[in-house]
């Protein structure tokens, strides 16, 4: 408040407010003011990277003007907002991103051209914000933009992490971590000095009785850390709702400690107390759906959820309302469990600062809070050691063993026969040591907990949280099956079908409503509308395989058919099975006589993914493909019939250059596994087809666009359990012709045997739990299925039409509206009507 400017004063801000361009001109104008004074260069020293740099600051100068006047809107309408809090935001570009969300990608464009720059380049320039893993981070990035699109007060909070998602280098066929340091030049943030928080940690607990002789706690000694605030604007499509994502930066907190080892001499050890502080936000943990227990990690989810509730309590108490209506003001979504401790330390600010009772503050904690899962695998459930806590957050431990007291005590008392289920449902596990069970404590302090496709939210609730079910009623737990943001992942990355599809169905209006996609089915038989369709795939599969000629030197023929497979590298997701299934294909081309090969489809099989850098067998994995592909590639029996290409450090940007290309993709996890996967989405929505298991949205997109353009097989999510067990307890035989695959590894074709031994091993020799044995039969004949529809082009792009009209419901707009409505209980605030921005193009 004192630093808002008197009324008389305010007239001439109102007059000299920043505007933005809105012309060419002004754009240019812009970006050479920014090449000569932000960056102090001239038109004789620019170069790429500094075009990038002025025209990226030229559109932040712009994003943040709507970005202040969107903040003072949702500011002065005082209704609830959302907080997301995500410890992954896996954003890609920004600079392409909000030139189309601000619909000023032409302007740019040809003022770039007026400058002597292609747009492309310019674009090309910019690192990817790579603060992710894999779906769950992406996924966070798409709602950001769904909410900014619908005009959703809404905030993210995440980690600022210097190092983001490790850059992969295949060296020698293997995957080799380089460090991801994409911080030097970053004009999409903001620090904000001014908005920092003291962070504990470790110290003691203190017990007192208050003046009105009540016991109380209060949390003492320990270390502080500093969080400080960066914001970084998210610009909605088409409306001028821009809204905030605020990452923390840990760094020391200058303190009289700090001086005082200063002062006595202890310089290094005052420097190094820096670093350690600075260590917290280094860097993202690279594992996605395993959890490793690391200390670190802890620290950074602690760091992380602190400042942020700070911030969140902070904006509220502003709005001088009584505690007991912040559920009616504030909705916070945790991304899986990794801000659980928010529930915790909400609950210790209400009873331990703010003096509220306990059942009081109970009953506010868990009426704000909703969180959604996203995996069933036993090794990715969040689980911290009790001593660990203790020492590290001695108070949040006490309240976390005074919920589950509470908890326990509620569920005996509805279920006084059932010993055994305390034990079962208990936030801590009875183990050496204790651990405590960060979903459980999630589920217990949330007031709705989603899973993120049908089929995963039923498994979660009849499985994992089975017992919780029982316990809270069926509904506290619901699905929002998982969308994609269309502007990314079809206007932005596929801007030819986006033009398109504008162009017959008048504007580009169906990236607001995707659901009006469905008009394309009229247009199945149009053969212009189908001609220009093949266009554009061929124009795309060009577009990857100069790419892949660029990275890898091979040469793909742009007519085979693409057949690719994206995503993190994990056992569940079988990459396996699919390079044993290019070499069962190797194999029957070896055995073939020139004449019947001359009957085959070409094909080119895709890869590319990063594996988890302790993940051994992942990495196995990586080595493998790359081996093969040096085999296949240069075999002159083999030909254009057959490529392997492993793609390098894939990631956003490359994502947007190898989806649209796709002919087939690859999402074959073992049924019940995959959560819902997104990719799978990207890739219909960009004309190509899937072959896939029942697992995650394979199954909704089934039913979305019909079982005639889907290929589906493999063993039903049902029959896993049994078939596991018979594994076990049974005898294992091994598929026929994944044994003829075995034989040809072990005979060490595709290099030492020995360094896929673990590979084939887990198979043969270890239960096989991944079912890759049973499902290869028909994983295999269903490849077949594949190579005869695609022979047969025009009923291929038949199904590929009739598959994107019917995509509508994947939209993370439609996924974010049934947040808002079934969990969050928000309404969009429409912004006010400038007319500054009008859709283009
Ligand atoms: O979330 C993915 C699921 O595997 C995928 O099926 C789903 O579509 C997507 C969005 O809902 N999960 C995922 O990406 N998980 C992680 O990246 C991850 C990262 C870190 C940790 C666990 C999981 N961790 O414990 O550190």
């Amino acid at each position: 408040v004192e630093a808002s400017i008197p009324e008389p004063q305010r007239e001439a801000w109102k007059k000299y407010a920043a505007h933005g361009f809105k012309t060419k001109e002004d754009f240019e104008k812009e970006v050479v003011r920014h090449v000569e004074t932000t960056l102090a260069r001239s038109m004789f020293n620019c170069d790429e990277g500094a075009a990038y740099s002025a025209a990226s600051l030229a559109f932040r100068d712009r994003l943040i003007t709507e970005w202040n006047r969107t903040q003072q809107r949702q500011t002065f309408s005082d209704g609830k907002r959302v907080y997301y809090l995500s410890l992954e935001f896996l954003m890609g570009r920004a600079l392409d991103n909000a030139m189309l969300n601000v619909g000023l990608k032409t302007i740019a464009r040809d003022g770039l051209t007026d400058l002597g720059f292609r747009i492309e380049d310019i674009i090309d320039q910019e690192h990817d914000a790579a603060l992710g893993n894999g779906g769950l981070g992406r996924l966070a990035a798409c709602f950001l933009d769904s909410l900014a699109s619908l005009n959703y007060p809404a905030w993210g909070y995440g980690l600022r992490y210097r190092y983001g998602i490790f850059k992969q280098e295949i060296v020698d066929g293997y995957q080799v971590e380089v460090p991801d340091y994409w911080l030097d030049f970053n004009p999409w943030e903001f620090p904000r000095h001014d908005v920092t928080v003291d962070i504990q940690f470790y110290g003691h607990v203190r017990k007192f009785q208050d003046a009105q002789g009540k016991q109380q706690a209060s949390w003492e000694g320990g270390e502080i850390v500093k969080a400080v605030a960066y914001d970084v604007p998210i610009p909605g499509f088409d409306t001028p709702a821009t809204n905030n994502l605020r990452l923390w930066s840990s760094k020391a907190a200058s303190g009289e400690f700090d001086f005082q080892k200063f002062n006595s001499g202890d310089y290094e050890s005052s420097v190094a107390d820096q670093q350690r502080a600075e260590t917290i936000s280094a860097v993202l943990y690279p594992n996605d759906n395993l959890d490793r227990g690391k200390e670190l990690r802890l620290k950074q989810q602690y760091f992380w959820v602190a400042a942020s509730l700070y911030d969140i309590v902070r904006r509220f108490k502003k709005t001088k309302r009584a505690w007991s209506e912040f559920p009616d003001q504030v909705a916070i979504q945790l991304n899986d469990t990794h801000p659980t401790l928010a529930v915790v330390e909400l609950q210790r600010i209400l009873i331990d600062l703010e003096g509220l009772e306990w059942d009081e503050a109970w009953t506010i904690v868990s009426s704000t809070f909703g969180y959604t899962n996203h995996t069933v695998l036993p090794e990715a459930l969040e689980k911290w050691s009790v001593p660990l806590f203790q020492n590290l957050l001695p108070r949040h431990l006490q309240i976390i063993y005074e919920i589950n007291l509470y908890f326990l005590q509620s569920v005996e008392r509805k279920f006084p026969k059932e010993r055994d289920l305390l034990g079962r449902v208990s936030i801590i596990e009875e183990s050496q040591p204790k651990m405590v069970r960060m979903a459980y404590l999630a589920i217990v302090g949330s007031h709705k907990v989603n899973g993120v496709a049908e089929l995963h939210s039923d498994l979660i609730k009849t499985t994992i949280f089975k017992d919780f079910v029982k316990i809270f009623g069926p509904d506290k737990f619901t699905n929002v099956t998982n969308g994609i943001t269309p502007r990314r992942w079809l206007h932005q990355a596929n801007p030819r079908l986006s033009e398109l599809i504008a162009s017959r169905t008048g504007g580009l209006g169906f990236l607001k409503d995707l659901n009006i996609l469905n008009e394309l089915e009229k247009f199945v038989d149009d053969k212009e509308f189908r001609k220009e369709w093949a266009e554009i795939k061929y124009a795309n599969k060009v577009r990857l395989a100069k790419h892949i000629k660029a990275t890898t030197d091979v040469t793909v023929n742009p007519a085979a058919l693409f057949d690719i497979q994206v995503k993190r590298i994990h056992e569940y997701k079988r990459q396996q099975m699919n390079i044993f299934g290019v070499i069962h294909r190797y194999l029957t081309i070896k055995n073939l006589s020139p004449e019947e090969r001359k009957k085959l489809a070409p094909r080119v099989s895709i890869f590319g993914g990063k594996a988890a850098p302790g993940y051994w067998m992942a990495k196995t994995i990586i080595h493998l493909i790359n081996n093969v592909g040096a085999v296949v590639n240069k075999d002159k029996d083999v030909g254009d019939l057959l490529k392997v290409i492993f793609l390098e450090d894939y990631n956003v940007s490359k994502a947007e250059i190898i989806i649209p290309a796709s002919d087939i993709s690859e999402h074959i996890s073992t049924a019940g596994t995959e959560a819902s996967g997104t990719s799978n989405m990207k890739f219909v929505l960009n004309g190509g087809l899937i072959i896939g298991t029942c697992d995650g949205a394979n199954i909704e997109i089934t039913r979305e666009i019909g079982e005639e353009n889907i290929f589906l097989f493999g063993n039903l999510a049902e029959d896993v359990e049994d078939l596991r067990h018979a594994h076990t307890y049974g005898s294992h035989t091994i598929d026929p012709d994944l044994a003829n695959v075995f034989t040809e590894i072990k005979k060490g074709t595709f290099g030492d045997a020995g360094a896929f031994s673990a590979l084939v091993g887990a198979i043969e020799d270890h239960g096989d739990y991944y079912l890759v044995s049973d499902d290869f039969n028909t994983y295999i004949q269903t490849q077949g299925l594949i190579d005869e529809a695609y022979k047969n082009q025009d009923e291929w792009i038949s199904k590929c039409i009739l598959s994107v009209a019917r995509m509508g419901f994947f939209s993370s707009d439609r996924c974010i509206n049934e947040y808002a409505e079934s969990i969050w209980n928000v309404e969009p605030l429409a912004p006010e009507k400038r007319g500054t921005s009008g859709l283009e193009d």
